[in-house]
C-alpha cells in the first residue's frame, strides 16, 4: 500500500478536529482538506460555480472537460433521468480551452484553498501536450485527463480504449507539466487493467475510477431513443458498484505505485467509506450535487469523520484499501 506523504505521519494537530480524526488527505502531493472532490461536468463550467463548490466544502475541484477548439456538443434532448441513476448525451460542449482560462485563473485567485483539477480531453499527443502546458500555465494544480467520455462521436469512440492511444496521451500530458496526472477511465471490465497499465507505465499519478457507463432509453410512444445522440453515459446510483468494483480492482492491480479516486453515485458518507475500503483515497462527487445540492459535501465529510470516530481509525488513510486487508 502506497504509505508516502501519508496523512497520519504529517497532519499538524492544529489540523486535526477536537476530537483528533483527521479528514485532510493527500493525493499526488496536493493537500486535500477531506477526500471529496467536484466531479467534472457538473458545476465546473466557471469560476465562480467552481468556487461555490469549494466553499461548499469540496475538498478539491474539477472544470468541465475541456477541448482544444469549442464544441457545441449535441442539441437537446441531452438528459433523462431514470430511476437508477441520470443518463447524460451532453457531447462534451465547452468553449474551449483559451477561452475558459480566465476562470482558472479567476478561481486560483480566489483565494480558496481547494485545488483546481483541469479535465481535457484530446485524440492526439499534440493537442494533449499543447492543453495539458496552457491550462498549468493558467493555476491548475493537476491535469485530469479524460480518455472516456461515452459520448464523443463513433469515431472517436472507436479510439478510447486503445492502450496504445493512453500510452502516447498520458506520456505527452506528463512531458507537459509539472503537476501531478490524473487520468480518468471508463467502466470498462475487459481491458480496464491493461488500459490503466498503460497509464501507469506512462506516468500518471493518479487513476480515476469511473466515467459514466454508456446506456440509453427508448420512448415507447415515440418509438425511438429519447436522446438527441442515442446513446448517453449513465451516472449517479448504478454506476456505484460498478465503479466500486473497478477501484477495488485497480488498487489490487496498481495500489503500491499510484493512487486511486473513487467516483460514480457517491450521494452520502457510506457510499464514500466504500470507495475508500475499496481503496480510493477520495471520492468524486458529481450527480447527486442535482439530487442534493452542494451541502453533499459538508454531509459526506463529516459523515466520513464520524464513520472514523466510530471505528477508531484516527485518519482516512487508515481505511484506503481496508477492504482488500479484510
Ligand atoms: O460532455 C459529455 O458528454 C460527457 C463527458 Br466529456 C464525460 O466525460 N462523461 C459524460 O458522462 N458526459
Amino acid at each position: 500500500m502506497r504509505t508516502e506523504g501519508g496523512v497520519g505521519a504529517e497532519t499538524r494537530p492544529s489540523e486535526r478536529s477536537a476530537g483528533g480524526w483527521a479528514l485532510e488527505v493527500e493525493l499526488a502531493g496536493l493537500r486535500l482538506a477531506n477526500p471529496t472532490v467536484l466531479a467534472s461536468g457538473v458545476l465546473g463550467t466557471s469560476a465562480s460555480l467552481l468556487a461555490r463548490a469549494a466553499s461548499s466544502g469540496a475538498g478539491a475541484v474539477t472544470t468541465k472537460t475541456l477541448t482544444l477548439h469549442p464544441r457545441r456538443g449535441n442539441p437537446n434532448p441531452v438528459v433523462v433521468e431514470l430511476d437508477t441513476g441520470l443518463l447524460n448525451s451532453m457531447g462534451l460542449p465547452n468553449p474551449g480551452l483559451e477561452p475558459f482560462l480566465p476562470e482558472i485563473r479567476a478561481y486560483r485567485s480566489s483565494g480558496l484553498r481547494s485545488p483546481l483539477i483541469g479535465s481535457i480531453w484530446a485524440l492526439n499527443s499534440e493537442e494533449a501536450s499543447t492543453m495539458a502546458s496552457m491550462i498549468q500555465e493558467a493555476g491548475a494544480n493537476a491535469v485530469e485527463l479524460n480518455v472516456s467520455c461515452p459520448n464523443a462521436s463513433k469515431d472517436e469512440l472507436d479510439t478510447i480504449g486503445s492502450e496504445q492511444l493512453v500510452r502516447e496521451l498520458v506520456e505527452a500530458v506528463r512531458r507537459s507539466v509539472s503537476v501531478p496526472v490524473f487520468v480518468k477511465l471508463p467502466p470498462l471490465h475487459w481491458g480496464l487493467t491493461k488500459l490503466a497499465g498503460a497509464a501507469v507505465d506512462a506516468g500518471a499519478d493518479v487513476l480515476v475510477a469511473t466515467n459514466a457507463l454508456r446506456g440509453m432509453a427508448i420512448d415507447v410512444r415515440a418509438r425511438r431513443p429519447i436522446l438527441s445522440g442515442i446513446t448517453g453515459g449513465l451516472s449517479g446510483r448504478a454506476l456505484k458498484p460498478v465503479a466500486l468494483r473497478a477501484v477495488y480492482e485497480l488498487y489490487g492491480e496498481f495500489g503500491d505505485e499510484i493512487q486511486v479516486v473513487g467516483v460514480g453515485g457517491v450521494q452520502d458518507w457510506r457510499d464514500a467509506v466504500e470507495y475508500l475500503l475499496a481503496g480510493a483515497s477520495a471520492v468524486e462527487i458529481g450527480t447527486a450535487l442535482i439530487y442534493r445540492g452542494l451541502s453533499v459535501f459538508r454531509r459526506v465529510a463529516s459523515g466520513i469523520e464520524g464513520y472514523l470516530r466510530e471505528e477508531g481509525f484516527h485518519s482516512v488513510e487508515e481505511i484506503v484499501g481496508a477492504a482488500r486487508r479484510g
